[in-house]
């Protein structure tokens, strides 16, 4: 196994007093990124695969579509990669890529251990060509603990993960990804579009419950991390598609009036039916995403999606070098 580097130097905001501050407000909620221990990350690739979660097999067959058409045309060396999950449609890219070149870099940022593990077994074998490099972070945080590099580069950022962020935390994030670009790197970014509110709803809500068991584990995690007795039992799965804001809305709903103690001998009060909300998944139009794009100094190059405009990948570049 590749070495896992640690590039998150523990400078970041998110020590437990902010995690649990975010419970104490008047709308609880939790860190999002809490979602990915071994677990949440095993749960997260069976989602993938069930039927009504269509993204990653709407992202799967654009890359395959239009994969050698994107390395021809950006004539990368290397890949680095924002939160890579399993590989798994990022191999697509990598096969077509080492097709074209001599030799490949490839580096994963990830949050969760287990996800990194998971990219590396999926891609150790493709190539000798093929250099992996795997590091454990915060896309947040650490992205300026990452190495720099003189070959030209892709970003990826996939999977319609900035729909995880409100405006000013993803513009915040674009932007220090276009910082890091030189002048023939490009950013590949994958982004969920508006669509039938049945279809995104049943994407989030699917019959098998490994979205309820995703959402559930959450407390597992914050329970080991910060010593606290949150039952699992106590709380329903409620993930609902906001119109005003496109977007899903991933909520623990408490089935009783319920207490739970904090670090700091606070006492957490719960009241029946009471919320914590624990994703947003927000859904784009070419307009919003635009807008998004103009704020963080980043220009669409070319567009990709599926023929029911489910889903779109846009390939970027700096406004710096124009
Ligand atoms: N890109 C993959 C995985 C998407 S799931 C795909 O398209 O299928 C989101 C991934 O981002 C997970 O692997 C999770 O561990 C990681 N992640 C979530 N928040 C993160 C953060 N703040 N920093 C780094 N990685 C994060
Ligand atoms: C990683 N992220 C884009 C997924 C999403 O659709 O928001 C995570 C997820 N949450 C519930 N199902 C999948």
């Amino acid at each position: 196994m590749q070495k896992i580097e640690n590039i998150s130097l523990g400078k970041n905001k998110s020590n437990s007093k902010t995690a649990l501050s975010y419970l104490k407000r008047k709308k609880k909620s939790l860190p999002t990124k809490y979602l990915y221990d071994e677990k949440g990350s095993n749960l997260f690739e069976k989602i993938c695969n069930t039927e009504e979660y269509y993204l990653t097999r709407t992202e799967q067959k654009i890359l395959n579509k239009y994969s050698a058409e994107i390395i021809s045309y950006t004539k990368v060396k290397e890949f680095l990669e924002l939160g890579s999950g399993s590989s798994k449609k990022t191999k697509i890219l990598l096969m077509n890529a080492l097709e074209q070149n001599a030799f490949m870099n490839y580096s994963s940022l990830d949050i969760s251990e287990k996800a990194l593990k998971m990219s590396f077994n999926e891609l150790e074998s493709i190539s000798k060509k093929l250099k992996i490099n795997l590091y454990k972070g915060d896309f947040l945080h650490d992205l300026n603990n990452l190495p720099s590099s003189k070959n030209n580069r892709l970003f990826l950022f996939l999977g319609s993960t900035l729909g995880n962020f409100d405006d000013d935390t993803a513009i915040k994030l674009l932007k220090e990804v276009e910082k890091k670009m030189n002048k023939n790197d490009f950013f590949l970014l994958g982004v969920d579009k508006i669509k039938d509110e049945k279809v995104i709803t049943s994407a989030y809500n699917d019959k098998q419950g490994y979205t309820k068991q995703f959402n559930l584990n959450i407390l597992n995690v914050i329970n080991k991390k910060y010593n606290l007795n949150f039952n699992q039992e106590n709380f329903n799965h409620h993930a609902l598609y906001n119109q005003t804001k496109s977007q899903v809305e991933m909520y623990l709903e408490s089935i009783r009036k319920q207490n739970v103690m904090l670090p700091d001998d606070n006492i957490l009060s719960l009241a029946e039916g009471e919320k914590i909300l624990t994703e947003i998944s927000r859904k784009f139009s070419d307009e919003t995403l635009s807008m998004l794009l103009k704020k963080s100094s980043l220009r669409k190059i070319k567009s990709y999606s599926d023929n029911k405009k489910y889903f779109t990948l846009y390939l970027l570049k700096s406004t710096k070098y124009f």
